[in-house]
């Protein structure tokens, strides 16, 4: 697989949030310029446009506070199989949220095809919350705070895909960064499972950098695949006001820039959410286009290059 075959895949799903507006999130991103960004440094680029939810019988929710039950799980079937396939392609995937319940689909999906090529997928969590409820102790409803907890094979979610969840991401491999709202149940099964948390104290005493780099050692030496999750959330709402769960003090826009040009330089990434752009909240696209410009750090565009100069 080269780097330069980019696929897009707009998942125009808000059943997960809390607030509407999701649904405009994979128009944003083509709005403000995601291909001819990703082009424009020479990568290959193939939007495949959005896809719907797979269409489920009426299934009902195991709890009656879960929000939109029905609906997720359309979307999570759609988005797993759409991401096992195109992880056997030569492909990077890049897709378009939509609120984070999508990565139901797409962390599991790269978790089965990871599976299958014999190799662990790691999950780098981008996020102001971790996501981490199960449908027992989601307080809510709102499913968008739930993926991870499923793609880590946490029990009550056979609903999701009909079926038992045959490969969970280990979660001793996933990452949570930049974190800095966790419900206090959450907290006890982050702990329990074993998940790496850095929340934004860390970050503030041990530098962002310092703190990425030992994990994504980690994915180099057991030969991992790299899903990275990106909620718009994780930035600070000073830069990034368009989401619907703003958290204050979250990554700098010099922090984020430097986890996604640490990124870039590993070569270890191979698939990618962006998730939870709210346009109906946007000061006139300048979140859609900030999270473009992260991506284009991330496929090799360095922002802070210093030409050299002579005095
Ligand atoms: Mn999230």
């Amino acid at each position: 697989m080269t780097s330069e075959d980019i696929v897009l895949v707009g998942a125009p799903i808000e059943a997960g949030a809390g607030r509407r507006g999701c649904v405009m999130g994979p128009d944003a991103f083509r709005t403000a310029g995601i291909s001819e960004a990703l082009t424009d440094l020479g990568h290959r680029v193939r939007d495949l446009g959005n896809l719907a939810p797979e269409a489920v019988e009426r299934v009902s929710a195991p709890l009656a506070h879960l929000k939109n039950y029905n609906d997720v799980v359309g979307w999570t079937r759609s988005l797993h199989s759409c991401a096992k396939n195109l992880a056997n392609d030569p492909v990077f995937p890049i897709y378009l949220g939509g609120d984070h319940a999508l990565a139901a689909g797409t962390v599991t999906g790269h978790a089965a095809a990871a599976h299958d090529l014999g190799r662990p997928l790691f999950v780098l969590w981008l996020d102001a919350h971790s996501d981490f409820n199960t449908l027992e102790s989601t307080q809510s409803g709102n499913l968008h705070g739930t993926p991870l907890a499923f793609a880590a094979g946490l029990p009550g979610f056979d609903g999701f895909l009909g079926q038992p969840l045959t490969h969970p991401v280990d979660p001793g491999n996933i990452e949570i960064l930049g974190v800095r709202s966790i419900d206090p149940e959450e907290r006890r099964l982050l702990v329990k499972s074993g998940v790496g948390v850095r929340d934004m104290r860390m970050i503030d005493e041990k530098g962002i950098g310092s703190l990425l780099a030992p994990f994504l050692e980690r994915v180099s030496a057991e030969n991992g695949l790299l899903h990275v999750s990106l909620d718009v959330d994780f930035l600070d709402p000073e830069i990034a006001p368009a989401v619907g769960t703003t958290v204050p003090g979250g990554a700098t826009f010099r922090e984020a820039h430097l986890v996604m040009e640490m990124l870039h330089d590993s070569g270890l990434v191979t698939s990618l959410d962006l998730v939870e752009l709210n346009p109906f909240l946007d000061d006139r696209g300048r979140t859609a286009r900030l999270m473009v410009d992260l991506v284009g750090s991330l496929f090799g565009r360095r922002v802070f290059d210093r030409p050299t100069r002579s005095f």
